[in-house]
């Protein structure tokens, strides 16, 4: 049975490296974090936001985000973020080459999409992105998660894991950033009401 680490969405797009897309305060100080909480694993996936500029969901202000969209797979608003090519799309600083990992997802790279969670391509769950196979066909029983944002992409992608009933899902807040306080309030309470585990100290993981 082996332990994953997930590192999800830790992408300059989300820190203060590119203020015109989603910052998160600290969101660029995470590589430490991430690189410990991966020591405690057999094997370590990356998932990436890919975003085409021209996604059915984005509007061209901070302004302007956040209002509720009636698509099937873009629920709200967002700037244009991580888009290939562009600083937005590349890792924060101190992480392995994306060819160093074990498996990598990339997500919402079709236009009419904006996943949250790294499992699914849609918000109706339905088409896999086969992160859910993958674990499962490498005897994955432990997964601990950190990364961008704690209030959105890692709630869902936790949430999802845990979902499945297949593994022990913890996340580590201590290599997480939240876009804002309240929201990653309510997301650590969903998170802990359906049994992921919540810890604020890696040293206090227990894997087994
Ligand atoms: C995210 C908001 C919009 C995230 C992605 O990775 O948490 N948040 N898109």
């Amino acid at each position: 049975m082996a332990i994953a680490s997930i590192d999800v969405d830790p992408q300059k797009t989300f820190t203060p490296l590119c203020p015109d897309e989603l910052p998160v305060h600290d969101g660029d100080t995470l590589g430490a974090a991430l690189n410990a909480q991966a020591k405690l694993a057999d094997l370590r996936i990356l998932t990436k936001d890919a975003h085409p500029a021209n996604a059915i969901w984005v509007v061209d202000s901070h302004a302007h985000m956040l209002e509720p969209l009636t698509y099937p797979n873009a629920d709200l608003t967002w700037v244009a973020h991580a888009v290939p090519g562009t600083a937005g799309f590349e890792t924060i600083p101190g992480l392995p080459k994306v060819t160093e990992y074990d498996h990598v997802i990339w997500k919402g790279i079709e236009p009419d999409l904006h996943p949250y969670g790294a499992c699914y391509h849609d918000l109706q769950e339905k088409l896999s992105t086969g992160l859910i196979e993958w674990l499962s066909a490498q005897n994955v029983e432990t997964i601990i998660i950190g990364g961008l944002a704690t209030d959105y992409c890692v709630k869902t992608t936790a949430m999802q894991l845990q979902d499945t009933q297949k593994f022990k899902v913890i996340v580590n807040l201590s290599a997480c950033r939240g876009i804002a306080l309240e929201t990653v309030e309510e997301a650590c309470d969903a998170m802990s009401k359906i049994g992921i585990i919540i810890c604020s100290d890696l040293d206090t993981i227990q894997t087994h």
